[in-house]
């Protein structure tokens, strides 16, 4: 097989040749080729067959043990100026890039098939989306876009009318983590990631292309793609209010977009829809709003810590036809991971007999690859080709101390700020330390493909052609006490959180105004239902000391960024650093 689009089939045979690859194969999408594929991985141990009657169409995949997350530190962006990537990205000249990936791809594919994927990111007819294809000798990727992207044939379709699409081409390599990289060309629109078969290194349609290549493209094209959850909230009414939301890898994005509202909500009518859980593309619409598509078609979640109580919904789509990775097994087969109430793990993630001697019993950064309609709470508005219109944005990060439950930025340049200054403890979702408090500006220091002060200008820009743009909170659901404990229950309760911000956005309520952004009165987040009353007081205090060192903090970021910052951010903090005294 070839495509009608003579560009395609030159870069397909030129990388085939290149890479010595035994074999071609043209994914086509179908159910008849996953099944294939899944056998042939079966017969390699590249997936091992869950147990059938409690999870059909269910399959493992272990991943080698130094190939567990993302590497940001061989993740490059390679534009033609240094400048333009900025200081949030290892940078590398493209002729040098390119040199040492050709060295690295030359034969790699010997005796594999390589595999072309076609993958639409939006729906198959939304103007907005925007198609690429991957080459790769991963079947387990192929499994896995098929479940993530619109992939195969209509995707084909749509590269061959538009004549332009993303080059990604990926191999495992030998999985050696000394020559492993993640490369990026904006400027070529293309992607090569060599020597990892995991998640975002790997699925180049989603970190790589939605993210580090798409907001390159969509400064360039007026609109913004980030690292956001989308989340409709229907209320007693009937409404349905969108809201997107920015947190850091491994910091409640799933979990939001899909909660089920706390039991005296549900009574009264409320209900929650999910559009997306990780990656938004944000357009300014002809009514000056701002408007929203999830590139993705499914999810590829953090195990650990889904369960019964905290998501239910999340554990309702697992039981069928999911690809679990690195978490472990029951004695009856049973997929495993921590914060799961019931069975016991027997195999580990390595298949090692489970003992707590040597860690967790499922890799803290374990997934599922599950298709977004699983979901009980699917919302067919993601397969809308308009998006869904944005009420509030949402800027989150995992800390401790500081950052209170709920905080309303003043304006659209405060938002943007709040979001510049975002900080989160890290997480297993990249390699590298645990629990370090890191500035992750809008959760995109990992993905945005170009110099944040730009990035920044741009996010100004967006809001300057919005006549009705989104209200911007910061919201932190891990905040601790004295003795470690979260002091917020977070889950479910979010709504509660939620239903204040979307009454703010709807002038329904009033707020309480403090120097570094607008605050819920204490008794104004609805506890109804809530066992024991949380410290609200302590969730929502704002320590001028702490503000005052966290505004330097900021502010010395910033100037990490040098003269592409715009001014309007430093302006505006200098106000708060007054107002704070
Ligand atoms: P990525 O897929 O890496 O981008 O992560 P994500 O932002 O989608 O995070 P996810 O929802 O998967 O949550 C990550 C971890 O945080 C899981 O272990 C969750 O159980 C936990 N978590 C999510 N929401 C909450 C919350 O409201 N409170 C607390 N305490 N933990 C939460
Ligand atoms: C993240 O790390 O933000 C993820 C997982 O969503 S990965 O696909 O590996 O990027
Ligand atoms: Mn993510």
């Amino acid at each position: 097989m070839s495509s009608k689009l003579q560009a395609l089939n030159d870069w397909v045979d030129q990388v085939a040749t290149h890479t010595r690859a035994a074999r071609v194969h043209w994914c086509d999408g179908s159910a008849a080729e996953n099944r294939t594929l899944i056998e042939t991985m079966l017969a390699t141990g590249d997936l091992e067959e869950l147990n059938p009657e409690t999870h059909p169409d269910c399959y493992l995949h272990r991943s080698d043990p130094a190939d567990v997350a993302r590497v940001e530190h061989l993740t490059y962006v390679c534009t033609p100026r240094e400048d333009d990537a900025g200081p949030n990205n290892n940078w590398m000249a493209p002729a040098e890039a390119h040199a040492l990936m050709n060295g690295l791809f030359a034969g790699c594919m010997e005796g594999r098939t390589l595999y072309v994927v076609p993958y639409c990111m939006g729906p198959i007819d939304s103007p907005f989306s925007r198609c690429g294809v991957e080459i790769t000798d991963s079947p387990y990727v192929v499994a896995n876009m098929r479940l993530m992207t619109r992939m195969g044939s209509e995707a084909l379709a749509r590269i061959e009318r538009e004549g332009t699409f993303v080059k990604g081409l990926h191999s495992t390599g030998d999985l050696d983590p000394d020559r492993r990289y993640i490369m990026h060309f904006p400027d070529e629109l293309a992607i090569q990631s060599f020597g990892s078969g995991y998640g975002g290194n790997a699925l180049l349609g989603k970190k790589c292309h939605a993210l580090r290549i798409a907001s390159y493209q969509a400064r360039g094209e007026g609109w913004l793609a980030e690292h956001m959850l989308i989340v409709g909230i229907e209320n007693p009414a009937g409404e349905i209010r969108y809201v997107a939301g920015a947190f850091p890898s491994a910091c409640g994005k799933t979990n939001l977009a899909m909660l089920i509202p706390p039991e005296a909500y549900r009574e009264k009518g409320w209900k929650v829809w999910t559009v997306g859980d990780d990656i938004c593309w944000l357009q300014p619409g002809e009514d000056g709003r701002l408007w929203a598509i999830n590139p993705e078609a499914g999810f590829f979640g953090v195990a650990p810590g889904t369960g019964a109580k905290t998501n239910p919904n999340a554990l309702a789509m697992l039981d069928d036809d999911t690809i679990f990775t690195n978490v472990a097994v029951t004695d009856d087969n049973q997929p495993w991971w921590e914060g799961l109430d019931e069975g016991t793990p027997v195999k580990d993630w390595r298949n090692r007999p489970f003992d707590p001697k040597n860690g967790p019993a499922a890799h803290p950064n374990s997934r599922f690859t599950v298709s977004i309609k699983r979901c009980p709470s699917y919302s067919e508005q993601a397969e809308n080709p308009n998006g869904v219109p944005i009420d509030a944005i949402l800027f989150g990060g995992r800390r401790a101390g500081l950052a209170p439950l709920v905080l309303e930025a003043r304006d659209w340049t405060h938002g943007v700020l709040v979001g510049a200054g975002m900080a989160s403890e890290t997480t297993a979702a990249a390699t590298g330390q645990v629990g370090i408090v890191r500035r992750d500006p809008m959760a995109m220091k990992p993905f945005c493909g170009y110099h944040f002060g730009d990035y920044w200008a741009h996010w100004l820009d967006v809001g300057s052609r919005l006549t009705r743009p989104p209200k911007i909170f910061q919201v932190n659901w891990f905040r601790r006490d004295a003795d470690g404990r979260f002091i917020w229950p977070g889950f479910s309760d979010n709504m509660r959180v939620l239903e204040w911000i979307l009454a703010r956005c709807h002038d329904e309520i009033d707020a309480i105004d403090s120097p570094v952004g607008r605050l819920p009165a204490a008794d104004a987040i609805n506890l109804d239902g809530l066992e024991q009353r949380p410290d609200m007081e302590e969730l929502l205090r704002i320590d001028p000391a702490e503000w005052r060192t966290e505004v330097e903090a900021i502010g010395q970021h910033l100037d990490t960024y040098g003269s592409r910052v715009p001014s309007a951010l430093r302006e505006t903090l200098g106000r708060i650093r007054e107002a704070i005294g």
